[in-house]
């Protein structure tokens, strides 16, 4: 039997992130301009590469976008979203220890925000149709914000 020709509609690409917490904050990036989503809230991550398993994805996303050295923690969650032709699967991991201090080299800015402030931020469409989800992923040992 012939094979169909693979689509290139609907091709499936695996995301990673990280939730980095400090004193009951999240950290959080801006996506630089001349990129998809640009300006969008993110948590760190990118798309894991041929080859790397995604604990090694988000050690070298956060090395390469905050320079620091992550352990990666549990597993907290997953989603998939689909973007016109293609689709996302991302998974968030708990990153707990760290070593350096986390600096913007990759987002236009990096902030601390209270986990209740992502909704009131532009962020990715898969993140926001699951901020319920993610807000309870962060919740348990966080301090309640004033929001
Ligand atoms: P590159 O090398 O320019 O393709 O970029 P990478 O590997 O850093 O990956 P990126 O960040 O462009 O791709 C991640 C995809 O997942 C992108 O379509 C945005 C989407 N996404 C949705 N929510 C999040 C999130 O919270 N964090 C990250 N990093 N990506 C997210």
């Amino acid at each position: 039997m012939q094979k169909k020709p693979r689509s290139k509609k609907n091709h499936w690409i695996p995301v990673v992130a990280g939730f980095l917490k400090k004193d009951g904050k999240i950290l959080v990036g801006q996506r630089p301009e001349n990129n998809s989503l640009a300006g969008q809230w993110e948590f760190p991550g990118g798309k894991i590469e041929l080859g790397e398993s995604p604990e090694q994805a988000l050690t070298r996303e956060l090395d390469e976008e905050l320079g620091i050295e992550a352990e990666v923690g549990e597993l907290k969650m997953a989603c998939s979203h689909t973007y016109g032709d293609v689709g996302i699967l991302i998974l968030f991991y708990e990153i707990k220890y760290w070593k350096g201090e986390p600096k913007a080299k990759h987002h236009m800015m990096l902030e601390w925000i209270y986990p209740e402030e992502l909704k009131l931020r532009t962020i990715p469409e898969a993140n926001r149709k699951i901020l319920d989800r993610i807000l309870q992923a962060l919740g348990g040992t966080w301090r309640k914000s004033s929001l």
